[in-house]
């Protein structure tokens, strides 16, 4: 992608992203009506379907050429990633954004021919809006982030994971599990998968690990993490594809070997 187009697409994409969070937090405490998708605790509320809108409109009458992968339907079924895709999520974290009123995230990713080349991941409650540009390093609003340290131990790392990886699962045995949570230092679960990679490149948590996340929940994450040296992988090592459900993993380079061959590959069903 030519940098000066970049530019030009970067400024506009985080005027919306502000915009839309503003609007968010204007219309926070209005009436909104709460549906459930795929089971009882599957949330969507009629501000992640407008903020959606909100951003389909806007880049449909925009950038007519460039296409969007987006959460909530108002987006295009694409089969590649040809040309310039906006894979967005309206509202990352819909659970806590209905029961909490914070810890939410828009999440938008930017990518041309199929790499990565703008994140968005914007903490609407608190104001921080963590960003990046292939090659241009990231930022938590105006501070860059500085590189992950690649010395970190598992034994010393934070990471965050939902209580179902020590549940029966399909992916991962889990009594390999509860030996991997007793190993490292401890775990966190924030609810929100683009404000988990923002935490990985923050360096605030070491690693995220996941089950299953759309390609939305992880578009602008993956720009970030990869621009202070993270990697980002399914949970067995594999690479990621961008149309499809994945496992993830995203972690400070140094954990990573550890992860996947101690134990996601030792546990693999
Ligand atoms: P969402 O809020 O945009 O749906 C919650 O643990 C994290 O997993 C959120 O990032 C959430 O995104 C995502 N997620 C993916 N699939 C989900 C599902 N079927 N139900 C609830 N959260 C899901
Ligand atoms: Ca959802
Ligand atoms: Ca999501
Ligand atoms: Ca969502």
């Amino acid at each position: 992608m030519n940098l000066e187009m970049r530019d030009v697409i970067y400024k506009q994409a985080k005027e919306w992203v502000l915009q839309a969070g503003n609007t968010i937090r204007e219309k926070m405490h209005d009436r909104m009506e709460i549906n459930t998708k795929s089971n009882p605790n599957d949330l969507v509320t009629t501000m992640d379907q407008n903020t959606e809108n909100f951003f389909v409109s806007n880049i449909k009458k925009t950038y007519p050429d460039h296409f969007i992968i987006s959460e909530e339907g108002y987006g295009d079924q694409l089969e590649t990633l040809d040309g310039t895709v906006w894979i967005i999520d309206p509202i990352d974290g819909t659970m806590n954004f209905v029961h909490q009123k914070r810890n939410f995230a828009i999440s938008v990713g930017i990518y041309h021919e199929g790499v990565g080349e703008i994140g968005f991941i914007y903490d609407v409650m608190a104001d921080v809006l963590y960003s990046a540009k292939r090659n241009e390093g990231a930022f938590k609003n105006d501070d860059a982030l500085p590189s992950l340290v690649n010395k970190k131990h598992l034994l010393e790392s934070i990471v965050g994971l939902n209580h179902f990886w020590l549940c029966e699962n399909r992916l991962v045995d889990e009594q390999v599990m509860q030996d991997f949570v007793r190993t490292i230092r401890g775990t966190r679960t924030y609810g929100s998968a683009a404000l988990e990679f923002a935490y990985v490149a923050e360096g605030i948590m070491d690693g995220y690990l996941t089950m299953s996340l759309s390609p939305w929940d992880i578009a602008a994450g993956i720009v970030i993490v990869n621009e202070v040296g993270g990697v980002t992988t399914t949970i067995y090592g594999e690479e990621v594809n961008m149309l499809e459900k994945n496992s993830i993993l995203t972690c400070n380079p140094a954990i990573k070997s550890a992860i996947v061959d101690d134990y996601m590959l030792k546990g693999k069903k």
